[in-house]
């Protein structure tokens, strides 16, 4: 396994979310990917590598060039409106609801975060487009390293902010660009012609499906917290099924909140059925560990043995597979539970 992790996730270090109407400090620090690092010095499941340059014209296919635009400047645009600015983070707090317009795009700085953002949970700083954009190339990277012909069958995009709440043109859920739909396009401009993504996060993986929802090429398939009570909420129920060329092609399986891994178990092969009968050439696996029973902010009860088999059946697929990093919040056990699905996965 070729494992790309992100040199510069660190420079994306927010510190304050709003959640439950207070600011608090974020769930989603640099320590979790440290984490990670750490247990695979302890168990080298595979070799450790740099990304090179981002791709920019695949990002531009995945992600609308006005939304990328205004990522790459909002820090200056932030910080030259005030240079007191520089010592705050950047959180949204308007957005263009049902009614208003998202055509015309506004000058105003704060009106345009809402337009490109879906919550207030996701702070943006100094470092978050560098941190993104790299993490970026870590994901389009591992998907090339599974098509080189003398590559390995199995790569892992180790990055945060992690990616798969962000949408064709919009941030949230702690995500900016979406690693899991940058791997998948990357893999079927490689040459798959079917691509499947399969999204194991405890959260909806809501802004995947919206990238692929009108496109039968790639088959989006999600297991979450039900949306009608765990985030984020507005979608990812089970009637949504793709539309158009896309009718069919997405699934998406919640589950109630207290869900046990045998239940989640049964899930899983669920979708590992829709994912045989699409008969994808590669897989993406959007690989978030909140799924966890001591996970701070979720409501499943896997335990870290779990991911072991959950690495083991997902091998058992015999696809070239990359694997992004998602979430996962009880930051101390983020190492053993992502080391534990490759592990299970290489040794299968
Ligand atoms: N009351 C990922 O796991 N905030 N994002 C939760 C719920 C957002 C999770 C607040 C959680 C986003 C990648
Ligand atoms: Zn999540």
């Amino acid at each position: 396994m070729l494992i790309f992790h992100n040199p510069d996730h660190a420079l994306h270090c927010p510190r304050q979310e709003m959640y439950r109407g207070r600011l608090v400090p974020c769930h989603e620090t640099p320590a979790r990917l440290e984490h990670v690092l750490t247990e695979l010095r302890r168990r080298p499941v595979g070799e450790l590598r740099e990304p090179g340059a981002p791709d920019e014209a695949l990002l531009r296919r995945v992600h609308a060039p006005r939304y990328l635009d205004f990522l790459a400047g909002a820090w200056s645009e932030w910080v030259a409106l005030d240079a007191a600015n520089a010592e705050l983070d950047v959180l949204p707090s308007v957005w263009p609801v049902r009614g208003f317009r998202h055509d015309v795009e506004p000058t105003n700085f704060a009106a345009r975060l809402g337009l490109y953002s879906f919550d207030a949970g996701t702070p943006l700083v100094g470092g978050s487009w560098a941190a993104a954009l790299r993490g970026a190339a870590c994901a389009i990277d591992a998907a090339r390293a599974v098509l080189a012909s003398d590559g390995p069958r199995v790569a892992f995009a180790l990055t945060r902010p992690p990616g798969h709440h962000a949408g064709p043109d919009f941030f949230g859920g702690y995500c900016f660009l979406n690693n899991a739909a940058l791997a998948a396009q990357a893999l079927r401009e490689g040459g798959c012609e079917r691509v499947a993504v399969l999204d194991v996060d405890y959260h909806h993986g809501n802004g995947t499906q919206t990238i692929f929802y009108g496109r039968g090429d790639v088959l989006t398939v999600s297991l979450h917290g039900d949306p009608r009570t765990e985030y984020p909420f507005f979608l990812g129920h089970a009637d949504e099924r793709g539309e158009g060329e896309g009718e069919g092609a997405n699934l998406n399986l919640p589950l109630p909140a207290g869900t046990s891994a045998h239940e989640w178990r049964r899930a899983l092969d669920q979708a590992l059925e829709a994912l045989s009968r699409f008969a994808p050439q590669a897989l993406v696996v959007a690989l978030g560990v909140d799924t966890f029973e001591g996970d701070p902010i979720s409501k499943f009860a896997l335990r870290s043995a779990d991911y072991l088999d959950v690495g083991r059946t997902l091998a058992g697929l015999s696809l070239p597979t990359v694997f992004t990093m998602e979430g996962g919040y009880a930051v101390a056990d983020v190492g053993v539970n992502v080391v534990n699905v490759l592990e299970g996965f290489v040794a299968a």
